[in-house]
């Protein structure tokens, strides 16, 4: 009986470590802890057993049987265990495409600014950037806009203080530039500009490409031959553009560059207001007041200088007739670009 006991205690111990699935664990269970399994039968032999051995015997059978119920127990642990994990492996569809992440993308404004640099950095421009909080000296005093002059108003300042206020346009840093550098030079200078202005083509804030060129004997020619270039490189080989006479304190002559509109190819549309022209940037020769003010000598020196808003371009190129678009930060309008 001992020993029956004993070989039968080995035997379950070695099969229940073989068991591999929760099947296997029930019929094991069945054949040896069940009501007719191995360990009732045995059970039930005690009854046939001597008075003397049957305390002990049933002592070591109780304390066998406790044993083989903890093994079964932590080898039923074990495959549950197994079978949670192999669950979640088997339902996940190993075939199926995988899922993309959202990726992120360049504001379209931002986009726009460095097609912008791209072009003219090909022509030879280097990029320089500024502070956004200026002083009234290089916004308006070294661009031959004195205090009192007309085109101050045209500027809708944001002052932080007498003397310092939001840059209205990207040229301070042309200026800054022209003081502590000689000729030859061709600078671009992008970045946020500000104005107290706002409507469906305004916004308080803004971006410009502002460029400028300065060496000996830089003509009207040259200007022309850069910015036709741009707009070519811009908007496309075959479309026309036009040189018209305008105004600015810190260029004469000065003149605003047209473009055939991009959406009815010069007919007249709602975009060009009938007229068949798009006005893209202003520009012209830096203006001789301007030379003296940063010490150069407009005797030796000529240079042409222009400046475009990248919102204008940029709502031209993707016909856009609200600005404050690329400012709501809704995906659904940022996503197209
Ligand atoms: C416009 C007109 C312009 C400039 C900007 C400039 C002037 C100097 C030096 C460097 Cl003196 N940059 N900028 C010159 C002519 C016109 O902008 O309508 N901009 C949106």
């Amino acid at each position: 009986m001992e020993h029956e006991l004993q070989r039968l205690t080995t035997e379950a111990r070695d099969t229940l470590a073989t068991l591999q699935d929760i099947d296997q664990l029930e019929e094991f269970r069945i054949r040896y802890l069940g009501r007719k399994g191995h360990f009732s039968t045995i059970m039930r032999k005690l009854g046939t057993v001597s008075q003397d051995d049957r305390p002990r015997l049933g002592q070591l059978a109780n304390s066998v049987k406790a044993e083989i119920e903890t093994l079964f127990k932590e080898r039923q642990e074990i495959l549950l265990q197994d079978r949670k994990t192999t669950q979640k492996e088997t339902t996940e569809d190993l075939t199926l495409p995988g899922r993309k992440p959202a990726l992120g993308r360049l504001h379209p404004v931002t986009q726009i600014m460095n097609e912008v640099c791209g072009v003219f950095e090909k022509m030879g421009f280097s990029v320089a950037e500024g502070p956004d909080v200026e002083t009234d000296h290089y916004n308006f005093e070294a661009l031959n806009i004195p205090a009192h002059h007309p085109a101050r108003d045209m500027h809708d300042t944001f002052y932080i203080s007498d003397s310092l206020l939001l840059r209205t346009h990207t040229s301070p840093m042309q200026a800054r530039i022209m003081e502590n550098r000689e000729p030859p030079l061709r600078v671009i200078a992008p970045g946020k500009v500000y104005r107290c202005d706002s409507d469906i083509t305004h916004t308080p804030m803004f971006h410009q490409v502002e460029g400028f060129l300065v060496d000996k004997q830089v003509s009207f020619a040259d200007l022309k031959g850069v910015l036709t270039v741009f707009t070519q490189k811009m908007f496309g080989e075959d479309l026309a553009l036009r040189f018209r006479p305008s105004f600015f304190p810190f260029t004469e002559p000065s003149a605003e560059v047209d473009i055939a509109c991009v959406i009815c190819k010069g007919q007249g549309c709602r975009v060009c207001k009938r007229t068949g022209w798009l006005e893209i940037l202003g520009c012209g020769m830096i203006d001789p007041e301007v030379f003296k003010m940063v010490g150069y000598d407009p005797e030796v020196y000529s240079g042409f200088a222009f400046g475009l808003g990248i919102e204008r371009i940029a709502m031209l190129k993707y016909g856009i007739d609200d600005i404050r678009l690329y400012y709501e930060n809704d995906l659904r309008f940022l996503s197209q670009f």
